[in-house]
């Protein structure tokens, strides 16, 4: 009975995607009549594969570039490099930068404004053999010149060590950190291409971790009996999107991700507290795997991004994105007035494509209707809100804009 009413589930993403791209011309005008008016400034340009952006409570952007670390861009416009690889204020010896990992996400403390002056931020790490991703936490001082206290709140992400059959060593570490409203920290990770990682529940690839800002396991994760505690959602490919749904909105909360799918698949999922997001790349005899790992061999029905037929229970996607130009990286939920119709849309960056989705939800958080935000076509990154009510993006172009709208 539930199988069938997930497979039904499931029949109405596929066409509601379908919809979507085929939808005639007046839906979407109806859609882009209530849209917003954006204005973009290019804020920095010359950046090195700027990654992640965060803003302080006192409205100091801070950014990372891959393979460089976390600067911070007073209200001067200087920037002070705080931490990362040499000529950083404070030197990471062990962080290194291979393939597509490196120096990833970054999170302001939600007890910053009260006097903690912590940040949080992802990292590639040498420290350990074979190497891993670490979450580090550290205290930035009064004027943004210096962070001390260096304390890695996990230290055991999975990190794809050497080359194999399905590509490139650093491949796939997810590495999107973020407070959820309730104030526990949700960091996202990625199969690293190893066949057993996303349903192996004893290890951190392919999941959705949930933690205290000591990094020990967040009360009510629901992992399945077993499992690593800091375990909040498994069966992940590769999840470099997390934001959550607005208050006022339906299930207001609930965080949502969005994760590159194979050759096909892009997929924005709701999540569930100890949920399946239905990964599961191993033993499928009738593709042809290289090193085992099969998640580039098959097709959205042989190696399904949610593979229902495995795993009855999984959460099912809110969108698909099958078209071209996939590569679905950063989710940013748009709250406040003045983004009008689009206030407590989705946005989803889709790096392929080379745009940023904007998708409507319904009560369920499933997407009903999509269109692409009008801004000249580059690789986004990440997408995030300032204290300012404005969008921020980063991109692979080396800029961070501002979009204002009106
Ligand atoms: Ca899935």
């Amino acid at each position: 009975m539930k199988k069938a009413m997930i497979a039904t589930i499931a029949m109405v993403v596929l066409t509601s995607s379908l919809i979507a791209v085929t939808r005639p011309p007046a839906s979407l005008s109806a859609t882009s009549a209530e849209a917003p008016k954006l204005t973009r400034t290019v804020v920095m340009t010359g950046l090195q594969e700027p990654w992640d952006i965060a803003f302080t409570p006192d409205g100091v952007m801070l950014f990372t570039e891959k393979c460089r670390g976390l600067s911070a861009r007073l209200p001067d416009k200087k920037t002070v490099r705080l931490f990362g690889t040499s000529g950083s204020a404070l030197v990471a010896p062990d962080l290194f930068c291979e393939g597509q990992s490196g120096v990833h996400g970054i999170a302001v403390d939600p007890d910053f404004a009260k006097g903690t002056r912590d940040i949080y931020v992802y990292i590639a790490s040498n420290l350990r053999k074979p190497a891993t991703n670490r979450v580090v936490r550290l205290t930035v001082n009064a004027d943004y010149t210096s962070v001390a206290n260096r304390t890695d709140i996990i230290e055991d992400i999975s990190y794809k060590n050497a080359a194999n059959g399905a590509g490139i060593a650093g491949a796939h570490s997810g590495g999107r950190i973020r407070f959820g409203p309730d104030r526990f920290l949700y960091v996202t990770t990625g199969d690293n291409h190893n066949a057993t990682l996303p349903q192996d529940l004893k290890r951190l690839g392919g999941k959705v971790l949930r933690v205290s800002r000591d990094g020990t396991a967040a009360p009510g994760n629901n992992t399945p009996t077993g499992g690593d505690p800091r375990i909040f959602t498994y069966g992940h490919r590769n999840v470099q999107g997390i934001t959550f749904r607005p208050a006022g909105q339906p299930n207001a909360g609930q965080p949502f991700t969005a994760e590159h799918g194979p050759n096909h698949s892009d997929e924005v999922t709701a999540l569930a507290a100890g949920g399946n997001a239905g990964w599961d790349p191993q033993n499928r005899p009738r593709l042809r795997c290289p090193d085992d790992y099969c998640g580039y061999a098959g097709d959205p029905t042989t190696m399904p991004m949610t593979d229902t037929q495995r795993f009855p229970k999984a959460m099912p996607p809110s969108w698909v994105h099958n078209g071209s130009g996939r590569g679905m990286g950063s989710a940013l939920f748009l709250d406040g007035k003045q983004w009008r119709g689009w206030n407590g849309r989705l946005l989803v960056s889709l790096m392929g494509g080379q745009r940023i989705a904007v998708l409507e939800l319904d009560a369920r958080g499933m997407a009903t209707n999509e269109a692409t935000v009008e801004l000249p076509a580059t690789r986004t990154r990440t997408l995030v809100q300032g204290p300012d009510g404005n969008l921020y993006t980063a991109n692979d172009d080396g800029e961070i804009w501002r979009v204002v709208p009106s």
